[in-house]
C-alpha cells in the first residue's frame, strides 16, 4: 500500500516484477537504472548468486515529479523467479502497490509462464490481494527470438480475463518497451491511489462540507537520458 509521509512530504509506491525464471525481470531493472538520469534514481541494488540469478530481489529507486509539493518515490522490486523461492516471492509482493509480470516469449516456456501467473494469483490471495484489485501490466519479452510464440497465443494464455491487463511486447535486453511498461504500471498505481484519496476525501466530506476534492496526480514520463525527465534526486 501507498506510503504518505506527510511530515517530510514524500509518496512511496511499491512495484514488483514478478514472472518466471529467466524472463528478464533483473534486466528490466538493469535497463531502467541504465536509461534514467542519474538524479532521478538510486543505485541498484542486487541480491543475487554467482550465476546471476536472482537469489532474494534486485532494488531499484526512481523519482518522479506527478503530484504538486511531494516527491514520488517508485521502489521497483524483482522477485527470483525460481520455484524454490516462493518465500522470497510471498515476502516481496506485501504490501506491492502494482505488478509487472514479464513473460518469456520463447515458445517452449509458455508452461512456466502459466505456471508462474498461476502461482502468483495464489500469493497475492494470501496478502488478501487480487488480480481484479492491483494494477497489473503484462510483458512479453524476448520478442527478438526466433522460437518467440505469436502474441496472440500469450494474449490468450494470460490475458484472458474480463478485465483486459495492459500489454507490451518487449526485448529488454534492448531496452525496448522498458520504460513503456514501467509508464503504464505506474499511471495505474497513481489512478488508483488518487481513487483512494477520493474516497477518503469524500468520508472527510460528510463531516467538513467546505472540503475541496484533490487535484489527480500527474502521470509520471519516465523517459530515457537523452528525454527531458521530469526527475530529482532519489535516495
Ligand atoms: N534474447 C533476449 N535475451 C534476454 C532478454 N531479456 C533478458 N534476456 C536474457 O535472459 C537471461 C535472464 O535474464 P534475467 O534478467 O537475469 O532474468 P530474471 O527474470 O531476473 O531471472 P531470475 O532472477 O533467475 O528469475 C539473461 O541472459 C538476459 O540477458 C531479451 O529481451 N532478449
Ligand atoms: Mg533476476
Amino acid at each position: 500500500m501507498a506510503t504518505v509521509r506527510k511530515e517530510d512530504k514524500i509518496l512511496c509506491f511499491k512495484i514488483v516484477y514478478c514472472g518466471t525464471a529467466l524472463s528478464g525481470k533483473t534486466t528490466n531493472l538493469s535497463q531502467i537504472h541504465s536509461r534514467l538520469e542519474p538524479s532521478g534514481r538510486g543505485e541498484m541494488v542486487s541480491l543475487s548468486t554467482a550465476a546471476d540469478r536472482t537469489l532474494f530481489f534486485d532494488f531499484l529507486a526512481v523519482e518522479a515529479n506527478v503530484m504538486q509539493g511531494y516527491r514520488t518515490l517508485f521502489q521497483l522490486y524483482t522477485v527470483p523467479g525460481q520455484i524454490s523461492y516462493n518465500a522470497s516471492l510471498q515476502l516481496v509482493l506485501k504490501q506491492a502497490d502494482g505488478i509487472v509480470f514479464v513473460a518469456d516469449s520463447q515458445i517452449d516456456r509458455q508452461r512456466d509462464n502459466l505456471q508462474s501467473f498461476q502461482t502468483l494469483e495464489a500469493n497475492l490471495r494470501l496478502n488478501g490481494n487480487s488480480f481484479d484489485r492491483l494494477p497489473l501490466v503484462l510483458q512479453y519479452n524476448k520478442r527478438d527470438l526466433p522460437n518467440a510464440a505469436p502474441v496472440e497465443y500469450m494474449e490468450f494464455l494470460l490475458n484472458n480475463r474480463t478485465r483486459r491487463f495492459t500489454s507490451f511486447e518487449a526485448d529488454a535486453a534492448k531496452g525496448r518497451n522498458v520504460l513503456a511498461t514501467l509508464n503504464a504500471v505506474s499511471q495505474g498505481v497513481l489512478a488508483q491511489f488518487h481513487e483512494r484519496l477520493v474516497r477518503e476525501r469524500l468520508e472527510l466530506e460528510e463531516e467538513d462540507a467546505s472540503a475541496e476534492p484533490p487535484e489527480p496526480p500527474e502521470a509520471p514520463d519516465l523517459r530515457a537520458r537523452a528525454g527531458t525527465a521530469p526527475m530529482a534526486m532519489a535516495p
